[in-house]
C-alpha cells in the first residue's frame, strides 16, 4: 500500500486540510498531493474541496485503504476484489512468513468449507482470513476457531442480529425449537512446529449484505434479518474483536459459552468413530463438546453437530 497515500487519507479524515499545508507536512509537492486526492476519489472516497481545504465526506465499503482507515487492530489488509479462496491466499502468505495479515475479498470463486465442502460466496458477503502466530502449544489451537466464532457472533449481535454459536464453528440465528439458520462459518487451518503453533489461518465467511435468494437453503444473512449493513464497519469490528480475544485466550471459552446455542440441546455429533447422541452439557478446554449419552459422558473434539428436537 502506498504509504504517502495512506497519510494523505488520514489527514483528510481529520480535515479539512489545505493542499499546500499538507504538501509541506508530508514533504511532497502540491502536485503530488493533488494526484493522491484524485486517486482516492477514483477509489471511491468522496473528497470535498472546501474553502478550508480538502475534507473527506465518505469512505467506500471495501478496499485496503478503506478497511485500514480507523481500524483499531494491528492487521495489515490484503484486499482482493475476487479471489479463489481467502484461506488459500492467507495460507500462502503464512507459509511465506506473514503475520497479522487479514486477507479480505468481496467475492470468492472457490470458497471452501470443512471436509471438502464448498462455501457459497455471493456479492455482499464478507470473506476474511486472518493469519495469526500465537505463541501457544499446539493443543490450544481450537481456541482460535472458537475465538473467531465469538468475534463473528459478537459483531453480528452489534448489528442487531440474534446471532448464537453452534458447536464448534457455526454462527447461527435460532428459529423454532431445534431449528436455526446459518449466518456464518469458520474454517481454520494450522501449521505446527514441535509442540507450538507456527501459524493458524482463521477464515470467516459471514453473510452480511447478502440477498437471501443467493444463499443455500437453511442460510440467512444480516441483510435478511436486519436490513442492509455497512460491510466495512463489520469487517473492522470483527478484526478488533478477534484481536482482543487472541490477546486474552482465557476469556475465549467463557465468552463462547455465553453465546452458545448448543449447550443444553439434544445433539447428534457425527465423528470418525460413529455418532454420539445425547444432551450437550459442557464445553471443555480447548473446545471439546461434552455430551451426556445413555452410555455415559463422552467428550468429542471434532465432528459435525446437529441439534435434535427434544424427546
Ligand atoms: C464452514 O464449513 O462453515 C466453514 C466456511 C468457511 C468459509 C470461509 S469464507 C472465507 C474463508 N475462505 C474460504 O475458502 N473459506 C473461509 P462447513 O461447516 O463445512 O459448512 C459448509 C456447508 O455450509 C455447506 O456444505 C453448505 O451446506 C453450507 N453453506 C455453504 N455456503 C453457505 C453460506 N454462504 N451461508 C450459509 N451456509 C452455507
Amino acid at each position: 500500500m502506498n504509504e504517502t497515500r495512506r497519510r494523505v487519507l488520514e489527514a483528510l479524515a481529520d480535515g479539512p486540510v489545505a493542499g499546500p499545508a499538507l504538501a509541506d507536512d508530508l514533504g511532497v509537492s502540491r502536485n503530488a498531493v493533488w494526484k493522491h486526492v484524485e486517486a482516492l476519489r477514483a477509489a471511491g472516497f468522496e473528497v470535498e474541496s472546501t474553502a478550508d481545504g480538502y475534507a473527506l465526506s465518505s469512505v467506500p465499503e471495501s478496499g485496503a485503504l478503506a478497511l485500514s482507515l480507523g481500524l483499531d487492530a494491528p492487521f495489515e489488509i490484503d484486499y482482493h476484489g475476487t479471489v479463489d479462496s481467502t484461506n488459500r491466499r492467507a495460507r500462502d502468505l503464512a507459509e511465506d512468513g506473514a503475520a497479522d495479515v487479514a486477507v479480505v475479498a468481496d467475492g470468492q470463486t472457490g470458497g471452501r468449507g470443512r471436509l471438502d465442502r464448498s462455501w457459497t460466496s455471493p456479492p455482499g458477503g464478507i470473506y476474511l482470513s486472518a493469519v495469526l502466530r500465537p505463541d501457544r502449544p499446539l493443543a490450544d489451537a481450537p481456541l482460535f476457531t472458537l475465538a473467531a466464532a465469538v468475534a463473528t457472533a459478537r459483531t453480528a449481535r452489534e448489528a442487531g442480529v440474534d446471532a448464537r454459536i453452534k458447536w464448534p464453528n457455526d454462527v447461527v440465528v435460532p428459529g423454532d425449537e431445534s431449528d436455526y439458520r446459518k449466518l456464518a462459518g469458520i474454517l481454520t487451518e494450522l501449521q505446527g512446529e514441535a509442540d507450538r503453533i507456527e501459524w493458524t489461518v482463521v477464515g470467516v465467511g459471514l453473510n452480511a449484505d447478502v440477498d437471501a435468494a443467493d444463499l443455500p437453503a437453511g442460510a440467512t444473512s444480516v441483510r435478511a434479518e436486519r436490513g442492509t449493513v455497512d460491510r466495512r464497519a463489520i469487517v473492522q469490528r470483527l478484526l478488533e474483536s478477534l484481536d482482543d480475544l487472541r490477546r486474552d485466550p482465557d476469556a475465549v471459552l467463557p465468552a463462547w459459552r455465553d453465546l452458545a446455542l448448543t449447550l443444553g440441546q439434544r445433539v447428534r455429533v457425527e465423528t470418525p468413530d460413529g455418532d454420539v447422541v445425547g444432551e450437550a452439557v459442557a464445553v471443555e478446554h480447548p473446545g471439546a463438546l461434552v455430551v451426556a449419552t445413555d452410555e455415559g459422558t463422552v467428550s468429542v473434539s471434532s465432528g459435525d453437530c446437529e441439534h435434535l428436537r427434544p424427546v
